[in-house]
């Protein structure tokens, strides 16, 4: 079955830079809704636990600091089909290989500061909107 959930940060380079309000619209332009929200900050202990799937590759703890080096906005983005077309919307990993019109192409700096994080399965969607909300967070 196809989720219509999935799961995004407005990553620390993005927040720092003053593009928060700005991908928010973009990503509800696109026709996303927001059913749960929160503007937080992860410790190191918590960025690590939240990308522990990459914790053998070689950027973890570089990712690590970056993703506890300032505040994120957390959110549940519903959509049809909202796993694939969030990661559409956002672009590929290295901004330069992104594609026109994407956020990251318009707001990302580098591969590692890359403005926002996306969902890559409905499985992880799940997992990871309940990392960051409780059920009654959830609209
Ligand atoms: P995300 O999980 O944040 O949505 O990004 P993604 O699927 O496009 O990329 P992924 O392979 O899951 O990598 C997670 C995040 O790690 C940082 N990264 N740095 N220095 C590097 O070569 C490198 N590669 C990845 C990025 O912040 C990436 O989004
Ligand atoms: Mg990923």
């Amino acid at each position: 079955m196809i989720s219509n959930k999935t799961f995004t940060m407005i990553k620390p380079d993005a927040v720092k830079a003053g593009h928060l309000g700005a991908i928010l619209h973009d990503i509800i332009q696109a026709g996303f809704k927001v059913t749960a929200l929160k503007f937080t900050r992860l410790s190191p202990e918590l960025a690590g636990k939240f990308y522990d799937i990459h914790r053998e590759r070689p950027f973890y703890q570089d990712l690590v600091t970056f993703m506890s080096s300032g505040p994120i906005l957390a959110a549940i983005l519903e959509k049809d089909n909202a796993v694939e077309d969030f990661r559409k919307l956002i672009g590929a990993t290295d901004p330069q290989k992104a594609e026109e019109g994407t956020i990251r192409r318009k707001y990302a700096a580098s591969i590692q500061e890359n403005a926002v994080h996306g969902s890559d399965s409905n499985e992880n969607g799940q997992i990871e909107g309940s990392f960051f909300f409780s059920e009654f967070e959830k609209v």
